[in-house]
């Protein structure tokens, strides 16, 4: 037996999961209202050698009861073997279907979500004992830095965390601009000036089905007015438009759009929009798994699909995802959720990976002021991130603030993501109803 097979392979020997409540201001949304705190759970595994690997996923009471679930038949296993990891997860939570991503903007599932955190991990570890970056164990980095696009919300006034709804008076440059109310066009054009300044973003993504159609196309009439022709724009009303609403707002706006993102519900509802429009159609709502894959390429439900490792159980799964899309003509980019630094690391290893990036990716990153690693927050230049430095994802958690921000999960007591009860505080007559308008 050579001593390669002698070798005996490192073991999980700590899974430490810790739910944490981070600062989120009050944007709108289809659903309602951010809450003001968004929840992440962070996953720390260590071997036996003491090699630690980090992730992060969004959190809820339920997705940490699945974690803790799978705690004790992850630990004995091998990092580097993660196809194994793998079914030992499939055979726990058994087969998940699409239905069970529900009819939220953000996805439900179960399996995708834990594979995604302790795949990450697993590759942070493995990263570090081999002395490679993540991007190297995709397949090598084909760029230095990922481009991201402005994030712009119509939103309430309010910082959010402890304060709500109200401001921060000390306050001063995005993060006095991230504070400010804004409902309509005026508001988006000047929050996506204070963004764009502070972050340098060369492309703009407007969060829609919030208001009247007439004045979400409006507001990207005003993007175009300030920005120029050159500056690509996005609007995603999250499914809340009908087919006929889709396909009337998405002929106005028919030229003025790098692409339009989940006008309407399902893929059959997104195929008759994509067959009335020249602009092309996103997803992160109607094709989510690779079980949607069959019938969007029978349907043609969309053009690009915006993956999330998140969602779609990893970053060896997104990199599949990628090949997938090149096969069948579909573009690729990536959505996001709240989040912090290690799921923003996890992205830029990702993105740096992939063969293309034809368009620039979806972040939250800068409506977040929290951070659980050190050396502070991310740097955005040019509306880019460099691939971070170092082995595995190149961050390290600090144990500070990871302290600081479990302290707000345990006071804030939100325990699931509930944008429709935030939004009754202020519209007792509210409730979330798909295709609104
Ligand atoms: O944060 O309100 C939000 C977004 O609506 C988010 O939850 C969505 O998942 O960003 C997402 C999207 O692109 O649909
Ligand atoms: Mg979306």
């Amino acid at each position: 037996m050579s001593n390669f097979q002698n070798k005996k392979g490192p073991v999980i020997k700590q899974f430490i999961i810790t739910p944490i409540a981070t600062v989120d201001p009050p944007l709108l949304n289809a659903v309602g209202l951010h809450q003001p705190y968004a929840l992440r759970t962070i996953v720390e595994l260590i071997t036996d050698d003491n090699i630690s690997g980090i992730s992060e996923i969004p959190g809820n009471i339920a997705i940490d009861a699945a974690l803790e679930s799978a705690k004790n038949l992850i630990i004995g296993m091998d990092p580097f073997n993660l196809n194994g990891i793998r079914q030992v997860l499939e055979a726990h939570f058994g087969t998940e279907t699409a239905g069970q991503r529900g009819d939220m903007p953000w996805d439900q599932r179960k399996l995708v979500h834990i594979f995604s955190a302790i795949e990450v991990a697993c590759l942070d570890i493995v990263g570090k004992i081999t002395n490679r970056p993540v991007v190297d164990l995709l397949g090598g980095k084909m760029r230095d830095a990922v481009p991201f696009s402005a994030y712009l919300f119509y939103k309430y006034e309010g910082a959010g965390g402890e304060l709500g709804h109200k401001i921060d008076p000390a306050a001063s440059g995005w993060a006095a601009a991230r504070q400010t109310k804004a409902v309509d066009p005026a508001g988006i054009v000047a929050q996506a000036k204070a963004m764009c300044a502070e972050f340098g973003f060369k492309s703009l993504k407007l969060k829609g089905g919030v208001f009247d159609p007439r004045l979400e196309t409006d507001s990207i009439f005003a993007l175009r007015e300030a920005f120029g022709p050159d500056v690509p724009l996005r609007i995603d009303p999250n499914a809340a438009w009908t087919i006929e609403t889709s396909i009337k707002y998405g002929l106005e706006m028919e030229g003025c759009l790098e692409y339009l993102e989940d006008p309407t519900k399902g893929q059959e509802g997104m195929a008759v929009v994509r067959k009335a429009l020249k602009t092309p159609l996103a997803t992160n709502m109607c094709t989510t798994s690779f079980g949607d894959i069959p019938s969007s390429i029978a349907i043609g439900s969309e053009d690009i699909i915006l993956s999330d490792h998140h969602f779609w159980g990893g970053l060896r799964s997104s990199m599949e995802l990628s090949k997938i899309c090149q096969v069948f003509g579909r573009g690729l980019s990536m959505h996001s959720n709240s989040h912090l630094g290690i799921s923003l690391a996890a992205m830029v290893h990702l993105g740096a990976a992939l063969p293309k990036v034809p368009y620039a990716l979806d972040t939250h990153y800068p409506w977040q002021s929290d951070e659980v690693i050190t050396g502070g927050r991310f740097k955005f230049e040019d509306g880019s991130v460099a691939v971070p430095k170092g082995p595995g994802l190149g961050v390290i958690l600090d144990k500070i603030a990871l302290a600081k921000l479990h302290q707000n999960y345990l006071d804030c007591g939100i325990t699931v993501r509930d944008d429709t009860t935030e939004m009754k505080k202020f519209n007792p007559d509210w409730k979330f109803e798909t295709m609104r308008w």
